[in-house]
């Protein structure tokens, strides 16, 4: 290992280049062993000590998209690694764009999306002496409990293994974040090429197959074969795992109703026969075998027990039988008994129960089917009866209308999805036709990842992105309308606009003069934010005026933020999960 000679730093104005015949320097090590491995696109924001990294990259031919805060780069690449099985890749410099960086590592791991978080670092002698450097911070031990694993590399020569080591972690098993730390020094240090050539690993098989033991399946055959009562639960993991043809051949062949999770939405399409959406609150407490597919019963199952599940009282369970297949085995008993674990990848696990499944598999029983029927029918009709109304102003479900229309003509849009009110009833509304095209908060319900979202379902697939947003979830990456501007994407941005948080109509209960906690700004112009950018901007109070906006969005695919009036009075405090507000459960 040397030391880059000053002569080579310098030789173009802020720009390293030791890519000289004999010499590498750790800036072009790291890009090439990324390129080795696939690696195409970075997302992240510049500066010291990592700027030149990414002018680098974008010189060797990766797309760098560069944003105006590290949270939203940070989202943009952990919802990529979800799009694509493969990590999304974040560049941020030392202590505060690190940091700003860790909320999306965190929700990519809690999300089990692949992701890696690239930050420049301070040296190490200087930070473990607290000597006070620009932006000193021990990243590494910060990063390493927010994460599934945390590396550091101090040597060029171990550029390829560190990078080796952070794919695999993030993509191998249970997906998730990791972090990678680059101190500054490491990247101006230089070394032989072709020594350094021979040191990049391209890394083989990062996810192996986890295929389940043949007890396991059997017993998770039987349990099944036993039910009179089934249902499927698909999560976003189902939709991670990419055998979209086996879930549904399962489905189709049992005959057993299915409810996706949120993310899992179009996996099936979600007017398919056997969808059980629309009787959510009728299948889960009847319902007494469930199988479990890529979703963890964590609180938007209600941890499998309480009143969501028919026990009487919330520590009671209501005496439902699970198989759970999940790649991680220490998921299995988190918050219930599981009686058929079934550990592997959801691919492998899916076509070994398939190779005991034929058509001879006998469908449920009828009074069953017929009783999840009769309960969708119920509520569908209830929804479709409230969807055709047209109050003034216009409310979350007529302004909902439109957009399910839309999205059912264009089955091929993204939906990304935030808010409380805002997030539910699009949820319910707005029927997903197509596997991964709906991505939303996720497990931790976190606000803030909208804009970073959109940019990289657009730059990862090239389609169409539809952002429905609460006014005040779209607060949270606003000023990434200006990247969206910049790159030109076929985004259109929807603010669900009732002038503040859940509604706009709270009053300050002291009485003073402030606007109460929940309360924004009336009649916000957040069209003029695309606006000020080069975007279109459009302020609608009908639906008509809204479809009219879209479709010009749709069709013209320019950046567009429409704004879209709602009554100030039509939400309810933090939409569907009031129940989980303390003072909620007070009263209760
Ligand atoms: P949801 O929020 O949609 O219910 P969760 O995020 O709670 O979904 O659950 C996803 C689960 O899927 C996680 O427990 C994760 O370990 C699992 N998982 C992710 N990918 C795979 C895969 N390829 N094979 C098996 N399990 C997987
Ligand atoms: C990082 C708490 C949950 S939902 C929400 C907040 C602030 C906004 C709801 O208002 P919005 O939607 O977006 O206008 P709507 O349709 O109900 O009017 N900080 C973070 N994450 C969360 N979840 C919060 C705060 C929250």
């Amino acid at each position: 290992m040397k030391m880059i000679p000053e002569a080579v730093v310098t030789n173009i104005k802020g720009q390293v280049s030791a890519d000289n015949d004999e010499l590498i320097d750790g800036f072009h090590l790291v890009i090439q062993a990324l390129q080795l491995n696939d690696i195409h696109t970075i997302y992240g924001v510049p500066g010291i000590p990592i700027t030149d990294l990414a002018r680098q990259a974008q010189a060797q031919g990766i797309r760098v998209i560069s944003f105006r805060h590290e949270q939203h780069a940070g989202n943009a690449a952990a919802i990529a690694g979800f799009l694509n099985a493969k990590p999304g890749v974040c560049l941020t410099v030392s202590a505060p764009g690190f940091l700003n960086g860790l909320t999306a590592l965190a929700n990519a791991t809690t999300n089990c999306f692949p992701m890696i978080l690239i930050s420049g670092s301070s040296e190490r002698e200087v930070v473990d002496l607290a000597q006070g450097d620009y932006e000193e911070m021990d990243q590494l031990a910060i990063a390493k409990p927010l994460c599934k694993s945390a590396f550091r590399i101090l040597h060029i020569e171990d550029v390829g293994v560190g990078i080796a080591r952070a794919l695999r972690a993030a993509l191998s098993g249970r997906p998730g974040g990791v972090y990678l730390d680059l101190p500054g020094k490491l990247l101006i240090q230089t070394m032989d090429k072709e020594a350094a050539r021979k040191s990049l690993i391209k890394v083989v098989d990062p996810a192996p197959k986890q295929i389940p033991d043949h007890t396991a399946l059997a017993r998770a055959i039987h349990l099944l074969q036993s039910a009179q009562r089934p249902l499927i639960v698909l999560g976003k993991g189902a939709a991670y795992a990419r055998c979209d043809e086996e879930i549904k051949r399962l489905i189709e062949t049992t005959g057993i109703p299915y409810l996706p999770m949120s993310m899992a939405k179009g996996i099936l399409p979600d007017d398919h026969p056997q969808s059980a959406q629309a009787a959510r609150s009728y299948v889960l407490p009847e319902a007494d075998v469930v199988l479990l597919i890529g979703a963890r019963l964590n609180w938007l199952l209600s941890h499998g027990k309480g009143k969501t599940w028919g026990g009487s009282s919330l520590k009671e369970w209501g005496g439902q039988r699970f198989i759970q297949i999940d790649i991680a085995a220490t998921e299995m008993d988190s918050n219930v008994a599981i009686e058929a674990p079934l550990v592997g990848d959801i691919e492998s696990c899916v076509k070994g129960l398939l190779a005991h499944i034929d058509t001879n598999w006998p469908t449920p029983p009828t009074a069953w089917l017929n009783a999840v029927q009769e309960k969708k029918n119920k509520n569908i009709q209830k929804m479709a009866d409230t969807l055709a109304n047209n109050p003034t102003p216009m409310t979350f479900h007529s302004a909902l209308r439109v957009v399910r229309d839309i999205v059912k003509e264009n089955p091929q849009i993204i939906l990304v999805n935030e808010g409380a009110n805002a997030l539910d009833f699009t949820r319910s509304i707005v029927n997903m036709y197509q596997p991964r095209k709906r991505l939303d908060v996720g497990t931790w319900g976190v606000m803030g990842i909208g804009m970073g979202f959109s940019v990289a379902a657009a730059i990862e697939t090239g389609e169409q992105v539809i952002a429905i947003e609460g006014d005040s979830a779209f607060g949270f990456s606003g000023m990434e309308v200006e990247t969206i501007c910049r790159y030109q994407l076929p985004i259109c941005v929807i603010v669900l606009n009732n002038n503040g948080v859940y509604r706009g109509t709270d009053v300050n209960a002291g009485g003073g003069s402030d606007v109460a906690p929940t309360v924004f700004v009336k009649d916000a112009r957040y069209e003029k934010l695309m606006e000020a950018f080069g975007g279109v901007g459009a302020y609608v109070k009908t639906p008509e005026e809204l479809m009219q906006a879209i479709q010009r969005a749709v069709t013209s695919k320019a950046p567009t933020l429409i704004n879209a009036i709602i009554d100030e009075a039509a939400g309810t405090e933090s939409g569907r999960i009031a129940n989980l507000n303390p003072t909620a459960n007070l009263k209760t």
